[in-house]
């Protein structure tokens, strides 16, 4: 088949998602066509069956928000015209799943089918504000295939949207060769003296992933085991949590590691994984950690209960609840059997239930199934629901 892939290429599961995918599919024989405005971020090395098309945005003095969708659409439009696609995989429905749309419409000659994926604030945060709603859910109604990666989403979009479209769960994955167990002291010892125990946390820093919760947890955490923190990623409260490790005492024992690339080499010789947020819709982040066979003390809320189970391979406490996730990490780093324990079941879940040679299939099954539908409109006229948005 040929394929376009249609992600934001900046840090963020969808994007890690996106590209996995699209090098997985490469190697099955596919023929991948990343659209976007920058090279997906995990998008690494040179494939024969991959090549990358830039949508280049202009700006001009008028324009105070230059208008990407117009822009992403013009450049499908370019690339359907002289590929032919088979399908359009969007990640993230907006504004991915419009801009489509628009494509499609331009240039009723190349048909192309449409799937769109729903990665989480999409649905429960962007998308559900008033500005962007109707749209998107007329994206998600005209795309011919809708799939989500969990089965909270799936519930989600339908309550929030009551969408009448099928959606498909599709788990997130991870490619288990390449994040695995590591014994690396070097690399270890890089970062923590061998009487003290790793702990990590990696995210944006957006507000929803309560990063000065995991600094709190970690301070609670260290008060009993000797042990050291390091925060992978960047955004919006790095500030805070960074001045909020000083305010506890503990800011020599933090280290605030910025993005990085190779995420998964410092998973693999971590002891702990903190995921204290609000909402989350997979948590792609923890699975990397336990493919790495790094136990995960995370909140039981949105989709994480469908990736880490508590008491088996993590714990799960309730959001804010910082006592809780203190002890649970205190309690298992203090206990090497069930650290052990709980780590050998974190790996094994990954390989078992995520893994990207069992997922990547159900893709391609899934656009097999879309291509042979009579290529009708999606559905007819979308009625509004005004009272289901969130203002503001
Ligand atoms: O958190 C975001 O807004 C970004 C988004 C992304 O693009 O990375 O994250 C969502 O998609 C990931 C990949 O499917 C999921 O693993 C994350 O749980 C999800 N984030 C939220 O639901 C907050």
């Amino acid at each position: 088949m040929k394929i376009g892939i249609i992600c934001y290429p900046t840090l963020g599961g969808s994007g890690a998602i996106a590209a996995n995918l699209g090098l997985n599919l490469a190697c099955l024989g596919h023929d991948i066509h990343f659209i976007s405005y920058g090279i997906p971020f995990r998008l690494e090395g040179y494939h024969e069956r991959v090549r990358y098309h830039a949508v280049e945005v202009s700006s001009y003095p008028l324009f105070k928000y230059p208008p990407y969708d117009m822009a992403l659409a013009c450049k499908i439009m370019e690339v359907q015209e002289k590929e032919d696609l088979d399908i359009l995989h969007v990640h993230y429905a907006i504004p991915h799943a419009i801009s489509a749309y628009l494509a499609r419409q331009m240039l009723p000659d190349h048909p192309v089918k449409v799937v769109t994926t729903l990665h989480g604030t999409d649905i429960t945060l962007v998308g559900n504000e008033r500005s962007y709603f109707e749209a998107t859910r007329f994206g998600i109604e005209q795309s011919h295939g809708v799939t989500s990666v969990s089965q909270y989403l799936r519930n989600a979009t339908e309550s929030i949207f009551k969408t009448k479209r099928e959606i498909r769960v599709i788990p997130n994955f991870v490619n288990p060769d390449r994040l695995c167990p590591s014994n690396d002291p070097e690399l270890r010892r890089r970062y923590a003296r061998d009487d003290e125990k790793l702990i990590v946390h990696t995210s944006n820093f957006r507000p929803v992933k309560r990063v000065l919760d995991a600094v709190k947890i970690f301070a609670q955490i260290h008060e009993r085991v000797p042990s050291r923190f390091l925060l992978l990623g960047d955004g919006p409260d790095l500030p805070k949590a960074s001045n909020l490790a000083q305010e506890l005492g503990i800011a020599d024992q933090v280290v605030f590691l910025g993005q990085q690339s190779e995420v998964g080499r410092i998973l693999s010789v971590s002891d702990l994984f903190l995921l204290p947020t609000d909402t989350e819709s997979f948590g792609l982040a923890a699975l990397e950690a336990m493919s790495c066979g790094v136990p995960v003390i995370a909140t039981k809320t949105g989709g994480i209960p469908e990736v880490v189970s508590d008491e088996v391979d993590g714990f799960l406490c309730q959001v804010g609840d910082v006592d809780c996730m203190s002890q649970k990490g205190i309690s298992l780093l203090l206990d090497p059997t069930k650290h052990r324990d709980f780590s050998a079941r974190a790996r094994l879940k990954a390989t078992d239930q995520f893994n990207c040679r069992d997922i990547t299939p159900l893709y391609e099954a899934y656009y097999e199934e879309v291509l042979a539908q009579p290529s009708a409109p999606a559905t007819g006229p979308v009625s509004f629901i005004e009272s289901e948005c969130k203002s503001g």
